[in-house]
């Protein structure tokens, strides 16, 4: 999402990508350094804006906005109430740490990627998922790491998620009646949803995107793929195509059908 931001406003910037403690076991993400100086919490991104460590991904495309780039492209709308409903979008639509996961749009794609995070878990070492144990700040992932590597979660977790999941695309398609993005302009809250989007066509979701009962969704979609920062931010960058088959057989996502079904039997049209 930060990356999408930085092309959308044309911002040149130099990047680091780090080892993370579900990918790999010498994790960068829990070193003294990292827990200490970048980020406590344990997590990425992380930008560093002139000097200042800025941290969670929907706080620090609001910063960035702040400064115009050579796109003089804006983000965010000046006025204070239509910020007011822009924030509530965009933290719908991220993995926002005061919700519950699966409770809104943003959480449930997490719970929906599970499959892949499990698969990436259960090849670490076990000194690895000790270190995990010794050093990851936060609580719940621990957790849930622990549990994905002497157990399995993957096809129980995401139910808990199918009916945030239908609820957000329903309230996504009707914002987008009259207008091509979800605030006439395109602002962060696109951004989020062109991340969401792309992660549910990864890991076998994309055909719910498509379904003839959501009459806008499909074309907003192919709008967000048009984008130069998908491009860029996205296609450009991202490279995990080998572990995503692994983790999705012939790009198959056992939630699917249910949640197209569930998608029928609300009638939506
Ligand atoms: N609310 C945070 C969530 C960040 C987050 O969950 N990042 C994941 C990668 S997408 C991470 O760092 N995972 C490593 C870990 O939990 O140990 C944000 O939007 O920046």
């Amino acid at each position: 999402m930060v990356r999408v931001a930085l092309h959308e406003k044309g911002f040149k910037y130099q990047h680091k990508v780090i080892k993370l403690c579900d990918h790999y076991d010498d994790a960068d993400n829990l070193s003294k350094e990292f827990l200490s100086v970048v980020n406590p919490t344990g997590v990425v991104p992380v930008l560093n804006i002139n000097g200042e460590f800025v941290r969670d991904s929907a706080y620090i495309i609001e910063r960035l906005d702040e400064f115009e780039g050579p796109n003089q492209i804006n983000l965010w709308p000046k006025e204070s109430d239509k910020r007011q409903e822009l924030r509530k979008w965009v933290y719908d639509t991220t993995i926002d740490e005061n919700v519950k996961l699966g409770k809104s749009f943003g959480t449930t794609i997490p719970l929906f990627s599970t499959g892949l995070i499990e698969v990436l878990v259960k090849k670490l070492k076990l000194k690895s998922i000790l270190n995990i144990i010794l050093r990851h700040p936060r609580k719940e992932r621990k957790i849930a790491f622990v549990v994905m590597y002497f157990l399995s979660i993957k096809n129980r977790i995401g139910p808990i998620a199918y009916e945030a999941f239908v609820n957000g695309l329903i309230e996504i398609d009707k914002n987008l009646d009259t207008k091509d993005y979800l605030f006439k302009d395109f602002t962060h809250a696109d951004i989020n949803l062109m991340c969401c989007f792309h992660r549910l066509e990864e890991i076998g979701l994309g055909p719910v995107l498509e379904m003839d009962n959501f009459k806008n969704i499909s074309s907003y979609w192919e709008r967000l793929k048009n984008r130069k920062s998908y491009q860029e931010g996205i296609l450009g960058f991202t490279d995990h195509k080998e572990i995503l088959k692994e983790a999705f057989p012939k790009n198959f996502n056992p939630h699917l059908n249910k949640l197209k079904n569930l998608i029928e039997e609300k009638n939506i049209n």
